[in-house]
């Protein structure tokens, strides 16, 4: 049989079985199996931190023994596969697979808006060649700092899609709901910018776990553990969204430091036209065209603070 993985812990995955006879799937004991990697190892996987991630195909055999019980024989074939570098297993970790959108989510407060992070989710779906689109949720909340609007102002300017929404009040949803009919997205971001919340708002009924702000902190506790993948009914296609558990670091992976570059779109087109060409670090090189970039303000100086802290953990 085949399935798609909606979610995995330690070894063990739960795979929904595609399509076929739903009364011969009820005989078997439902359409979700709790399934283990048959022989343990899974060919295609080597190299990454984790075999398998929400969004995959999967063949598998169900456990004639245990009806909800099965084993995972092979992986179909991956594409657009959103990673991070995991630092501890120092290994490439796939967050999700087959996906056709990443959303980056932010606020503008509450946790406050972080640059930093938000840049570094749109380069790695930009690195994995996957769409994306930033959402600016708890639009519903009143203290927006200027600055934080001119930064999402300019993430517009450079051609990304910027969508203010709120799990709260719903505004920008039904937007959101038509954005990702049909498709896999995943929900990215730090904790407590409201990604479940988020799905809540999505999917009625559905009672994801939502937690509350760090009162001292104004963050989130983290409270979704493990990403899963939700169907989103009501659209023509199979839809699905993804949750994620807010990150706290995002090491970009798959890319090289001299590269990133190539992947920053505000940057591009600039590439190898720097006095010292494909060598300048841009940093105070003569005739760097990248910091001529940002002394016209063609460049915001904080997308090149961001710029110059990966390239640095890059190269480190
Ligand atoms: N005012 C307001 N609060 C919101 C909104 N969306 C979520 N929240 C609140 O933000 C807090 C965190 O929401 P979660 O949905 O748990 O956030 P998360 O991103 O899933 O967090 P992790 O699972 O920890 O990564 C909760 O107290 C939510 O009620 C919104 O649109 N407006
Ligand atoms: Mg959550
Ligand atoms: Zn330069």
């Amino acid at each position: 049989m085949k399935g798609l993985v909606l979610r995995g812990s330690r070894n063990i995955f739960t795979v929904r079985s595609d399509g076929g006879d739903p009364s011969a799937l009820s005989a078997l004991g439902g359409v979700e199996f709790e399934c283990r990697i048959k022989g343990k190892v899974l060919k295609g996987v080597d190299g990454y931190y984790n075999p398998l991630a929400p969004g995959d195909q999967v063949r598998f055999e169900v456990d004639p023994l245990h009806s909800q019980k099965g084993l995972i024989l092979g992986l179909e074939e991956r594409t657009r596969i959103l990673t991070r570098f995991n630092r501890k297993g120092q290994a490439p970790q796939i967050l999700a697979a087959n996906v056709d959108l990443v959303c980056c989510v932010t606020t503008t407060s509450a946790p406050p808006f972080r640059p930093r992070f938000l840049d570094r989710a749109i380069l790695q779906a930009d690195i994995a060649g996957i769409p994306v689109v930033v959402l600016c949720n708890k639009s519903d909340l009143l203290e927006t700092d200027p600055d934080t609007e001119v930064r999402l102002r300019d993430y517009e300017r450079i051609g990304y899609q910027v969508l203010r929404v709120s799990a709260c009040t719903g505004e920008g949803i039904d937007t959101l709901r038509s954005l990702m009919a049909n498709r896999f997205s995943v929900l990215l971001g730090q904790s407590g910018v409201g990604k479940s919340s988020l799905v809540n708002a999505l999917i009625p009924g559905i009672h994801s776990k939502v937690g509350l702000l760090n009162e001292k902190y104004d963050r989130g506790n983290h409270t979704t553990t493990m990403s899963v993948a939700l169907e989103l009914p009501g659209c023509e296609n199979r839809t699905f969204i993804i949750d994620t558990p807010g990150l706290r670091h995002l090491v970009p992976d798959g890319i090289q430091g001299d590269d990133l570059i190539l992947y920053l779109r505000d940057f591009a087109p600039l590439a190898g036209t720097c006095a010292y060409g494909l060598s300048c670090s841009h940093q105070s090189e003569p005739g760097c065209k990248i910091l001529e970039a940002v002394a016209a303000g063609e460049i915001h100086e904080d997308r090149y603070e961001s710029f110059l802290r990966i390239q640095d953990e890059l190269r480190g």
